[in-house]
């Protein structure tokens, strides 16, 4: 369900393909949870990294708890058994996947299976709610001090989208390496904050993050709400023009960097060229605000289990001020 109606079809020939991101490295500044030059960098275009913000040792025995979950819980194809030699990048490379399971059309799971594994991508949404998760990212204190001077009062985290992981094709995986490698999007539900977390570094053209900047400012119009899922005829126009006229930035990174993008903006996962596991784990933060009921976001066929975000009762309108509510880096929120 999730991405089925946001997903662009603009041809890949007509797409600009992704180019590596190099980070500023004079935006941030001593005193300030996000300086003002953070706070500009962010409203422009729609993202803001903040390098090595999880804990290296927390980070590393996190992986190591994600790693046997997910020998333990994604099948291999046939007789296909995980290898124990976890650095043997043989061992892993081009993974075959056992088939998956339908897509759940009721109960508490529907729309997406509690594991996805296809292609190069494994997606443990299973693991989203696990606590060691939870603390690690959206429960942060720095994370959430970060999401709190950008966004406001939040709402109290209860999971993240889970962790996910984007395998080397390996060397018969024929994985495609220009802009057709990228599947531009938004997000639905309700959409105000997300963060990407890295798990383990992740080298340039290894599967980073990547996002089309500015592209906030242009999806934020092509709604008739604010942060609620509510595309105008005009979204597949807007989309157009994202992909068609911005280059998309490719987020390299370290471990235990943080990328805060604002919900609206066109994002993939990267081209993936490299030898290594992009580990992420995805979050979302939402103003703390009345919400849906699980029954109506079910109505609405906006149930997505596996996110930590829920439409909003009393939604603005998406014409005025697109920071309306927001702080950023401010002592009181905008227009409150
Ligand atoms: O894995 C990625 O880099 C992209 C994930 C994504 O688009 C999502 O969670 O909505
Ligand atoms: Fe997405």
């Amino acid at each position: 369900m999730a991405n089925r109606v946001a997903r662009t079809s603009t041809a890949a020939a007509s797409r600009k393909p992704s180019v590596v991101w190099a980070r500023p490295d004079d935006l941030a500044a001593t005193g300030h949870t996000v300086s003002p030059a953070e706070v500009e960098f962010f409203v422009d275009n729609g993202f803001l990294v903040k390098p090595r913000m999880l804990d290296a040792d927390v980070v590393d025995a996190a992986l190591d708890r994600v790693w046997r979950h997910m020998t333990d819980r994604v099948p291999l194809q046939g007789a296909a058994k995980w290898s124990s030699t976890r650095d043997d990048r043989g061992a892993w490379a081009t993974p075959r996947w056992a088939k998956m399971p339908p897509i759940p059309q009721a109960g508490p799971h529907l729309g997406r299976q509690r594991v996805v594994h296809v292609g190069a991508t494994v997606k443990l949404h299973d693991l989203g709610g696990a606590r060691f998760i939870v603390d690690l990212v959206p429960n942060s204190p720095a994370v959430r001090a970060v999401a709190e001077s950008l966004l406001g009062d939040l709402r109290p985290s209860t999971r993240t989208r889970g962790v996910y992981a984007l395998f080397p094709a390996g060397p018969d995986g024929a994985a495609p390496r220009g802009a057709d490698a990228l599947g531009p999007h938004t997000d639905q539900v309700c959409q105000q904050l997300n963060v990407c977390a890295y798990l383990a570094d992740v080298p340039p053209r290894n599967g980073g993050f990547t996002l089309y900047p500015g592209s906030h400012k242009v999806m934020f119009r092509a709604h008739r709400h604010a942060a609620n899922w509510s595309p105008l005829p005009t979204f597949r126009t807007a989309m157009r023009q994202v992909v068609d006229g911005v280059a998309p930035v490719e987020i390299a990174g370290d471990k235990g960097d943080v990328i805060f993008w604002h919900g609206r903006a066109v994002h993939s996962a990267g081209i993936h060229a490299g030898a290594r596991i992009r580990w992420a784990v995805f979050a979302d933060f939402t103003h703390q605000r009345e919400t849906l009921t699980e029954a109506e976001h079910r109505a609405l066929g906006q149930f997505e289990w596996f996110k930590d975000t829920r439409l909003f009762r009393h939604d603005h309108e998406a014409g005025g001020d697109m920071w309306r509510g927001w702080r950023l880096g401010r002592s009181r929120p905008r227009g409150c």
